[in-house]
């Protein structure tokens, strides 16, 4: 029988056994700080959402995201490495190890949250799926697509919600599958299909690059709830923390009027929910092994959400998308984040 001291030898050879199972990964923040930059998986080129400019430097929303990750770690919103991935490639890339973040227009569903290992850390940015066709057509709703040539991405949930509505409306269709988005534009003014489907979002992303985005019009029908947001691996709670929080950041500062302008102001305000955002009081970042100011840090070098809309997708945006659904709850919209506190 053993004694309490067999007890006691047996639980730490237990916990070193744990240790050096563990003690053999450094965590995702680990490798991070140790590269100086955060890994960040994007698509190949969607204006708005995440492209390079003309410079050669990633623009846009899901950008912004991660940027936002790299100032609440090192203070610098530049230290992110870009990987640019399409449709088929990208939970490959989070689940080896090749990006950190996954911030690519990419919509949270079951099997994706629950079977490819990776976690979505929250909404981005609310979309649906809707139809482009050749304003010569004449059509104006998506009952008259019966028998319709789609082109479409593959590896989306596209594919899958196209097949349902037509099967749903007892209509035909003729996919004309893609790889990448440049191939599905190309194959859209080839004339392979009439008819170009995605998010709708990226159909104004995608009209922006036609040879004439005024000969093509987007149909008001919204098929699919596509919640576009960034993703993680699992099994690192903290980092899963890290990247869930910087968005929320950004949703509340927009919340309580701080903005890339006035957030040096703002350090001073009385509002004790502005206080805790900026770090003035308490420290919030502490339990993701953060510092103080990571909030700070986010809003001062990225800008709120409201400010990231905007100048990425926004109506002062070549892609002109209003705020809709994706105002912040108090204007109506559905864009929440839990408090800072
Ligand atoms: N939100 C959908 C669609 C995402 C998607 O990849 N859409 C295409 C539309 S053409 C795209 O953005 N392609 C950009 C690229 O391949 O880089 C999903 O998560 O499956």
């Amino acid at each position: 029988m053993l004694n309490k001291k067999h007890l006691v030898l047996a639980a730490s050879a237990g916990a070193l056994t744990l240790a050096s199972v563990t003690g053999a990964h450094a965590t995702t923040l680990e490798d991070t700080r140790e590269r100086g930059a955060v890994q960040c998986g994007v698509s190949d080129g969607l204006p708005g959402f995440s492209a390079p400019d003309d410079a050669g430097n990633w623009q846009g929303l899901d950008v912004d995201v991660c940027r936002a990750v790299a100032a609440a770690v090192f203070g610098d919103a530049d230290a992110v490495n870009y990987v640019s991935l399409n449709a088929v490639e990208r939970f490959t890339a989070l689940q080896s190890g090749e990006v950190d973040v996954l911030s690519r227009n990419t919509t949270w569903t079951t099997t994706r949250d629950t079977t490819l290992g990776v976690n979505f850390t929250g909404v981005s940015f609310y979309d649906g799926q809707g139809f482009m066709v050749s304003r010569d057509l004449g059509i104006s709703s998506a009952s008259e697509l019966d028998g319709a040539a789609i082109c479409i991405q593959s590896g989306t949930t596209t594919e899958l919600n196209v097949a349902d509505y037509f099967r749903a409306n007892d209509m035909q269709f003729d996919p004309i599958v893609f790889d990448t988005s440049e191939q599905t534009v190309g194959g859209y003014q080839a004339g392979r299909c009439d008819v170009l489907t995605s998010d709708t979002s990226q159909l104004a992303a995608l009209r922006i690059q036609l040879n004439d985005p005024t000969a093509s019009v987007i149909l008001k029908d919204i098929i699919s709830k596509e919640p576009l947001g960034p993703s993680v691996r699992q099994g690192d709670d903290e980092w899963f923390n890290i990247v869930k929080w910087s968005l929320f950041a950004m949703i509340n500062a927009e919340e309580y009027g701080i903005t890339s302008d006035n957030v040096d102001e703002m350090t001073a305000s009385e509002d004790p929910n502005i206080a805790r955002i900026l770090g003035q009081d308490g420290n919030y970042g502490e339990g993701m092994g953060l510092d103080a100011d990571w909030a700070y840090n986010i809003i001062s070098q990225v800008g709120n959400y409201g400010e990231v809309f905007e100048r990425n997708v926004g109506m002062g945006s070549p892609l002109e998308i209003e705020r809709g659904v994706n105002a912040l709850w108090t204007d109506g919209g559905i864009m929440y984040a839990p408090p800072i506190r």
